[in-house]
């Protein structure tokens, strides 16, 4: 297990922007409590406001159920002492999809990138390889994206400012692309290999199935190989992103999230839709993305995320 404070940044620093980021949320909901009796009619002004935070409304009425409960068993009177319940019990809900990568699978381990366009893909990997220096693991990233140059250009710039190599051909195949670049992993002994892939929408069919391509083709050149399908989620995409999550799942099968741009105008009550939309099985979230930065990605921490939302 990693620690998040063994990773790079100033921990106050990306989590103060995940706070600013969700600070619409968050007085939102913390606005509610303002000081007046627990009752009925406020326990059912907090569960529409935790559907406006994009929490959806099968999650949201699971929240309101619990802090009945828990009203009831530990005798909450005030709405502060409720804050704090929801607090805990919005961490319940998040903590089992805490996820970290594990190295242990496989060397080189083979990591693809997929999710709708604009996501953060590119930039997330371009954050991704820092942070995996940081764990003293060697990277090699594959230009999967071979629809635009600009999209091979943008991964080259994050290889240049992360000091590694990136696998490209100009125009071509993209599943020809990322077999090679996994031939090249491990013919080099690199500890990890991450394939960008171009963005698409899960209802253009060809371009999912050309995604179910690519993953062959790494199984082809390694058996095995992708060992972590990864999906790029825009934390301001809102309920979609449980679609999304569902149908890219559908297609390749999915091994974990990372949610982006939750500094920005993102409600972040989408995770626990997310968490929420697979009960008892949920996608690990990997990581988060605050920000566009080489160090604004942080592995995903259920208390610290509600702390952020619902703290005070
Ligand atoms: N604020 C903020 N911006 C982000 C974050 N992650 C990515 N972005 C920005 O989102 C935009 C799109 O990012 P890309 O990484 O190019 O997205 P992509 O999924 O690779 O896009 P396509 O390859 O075109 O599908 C860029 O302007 C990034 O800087 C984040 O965590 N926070
Ligand atoms: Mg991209």
């Amino acid at each position: 297990m990693i620690s998040p404070a063994s990773s790079g940044g100033s921990k106050n620093g990306w989590l103060s922007r995940l706070r600013t980021g969700l600070t619409k949320t968050r007085v939102n909901l913390v606005g509610l409590f303002s000081g007046g009796v627990v009752d009925e009619a406020f326990l059912e002004e907090l569960e529409l406001a935790l559907i406006g935070a994009d929490v959806g409304v099968a999650t949201a009425a699971h929240l309101i159920d619990a802090l009945k409960t828990r009203i009831k068993l530990d005798g909450l009177l005030t709405q502060d002492e409720v804050r704090r319940a929801l607090s805990d019990e919005l961490t319940v809900v998040l903590t089992p999809a805490e996820g970290r990568i594990d190295f242990s699978q496989a060397r080189p381990l083979v990591l693809m990138v997929a999710g709708v366009n604009g996501a953060g893909k590119t930039t997330s990997i371009g954050k991704l390889a820092k942070w995996l220096a940081n764990q003293r693991k060697s990277v090699l990233l594959a230009a999967g994206d071979t629809f635009r140059a600009a999209a091979r250009e943008q991964l080259a710039i994050w290889g240049a400012r992360n000091s590694i190599e990136v696998i490209a051909q100009s125009g071509g195949d993209p599943a020809a692309v990322v077999f090679d670049a996994v031939s090249a992993a491990k013919a080099r002994g690199v500890d990890v290999l991450i394939a960008d892939t171009a963005g698409r929408l899960p209802t253009q069919q060809h371009l999912m199935e050309e995604l179910k391509r690519i993953k062959r083709a790494q199984d082809k050149a390694m058996p095995g190989a992708p060992h972590e399908i990864i999906l790029i989620i825009d934390g301001t995409n809102g309920q979609n992103a449980v679609a999304q999550v569902q149908a890219f799942d559908d297609a390749v099968g999915l091994t974990g999230l990372i949610i982006t741009k939750l500094d920005g105008t993102a409600k972040g009550g989408v995770l626990a839709a997310i968490v929420g939309s697979r009960p008892g099985r949920p996608l690990p979230i990997l990581f988060v993305g605050v920000g566009e930065a080489i160090d604004d990605l942080q592995p995903f921490v259920a208390r610290e995320f509600a702390d952020a939302l619902v703290g005070a």
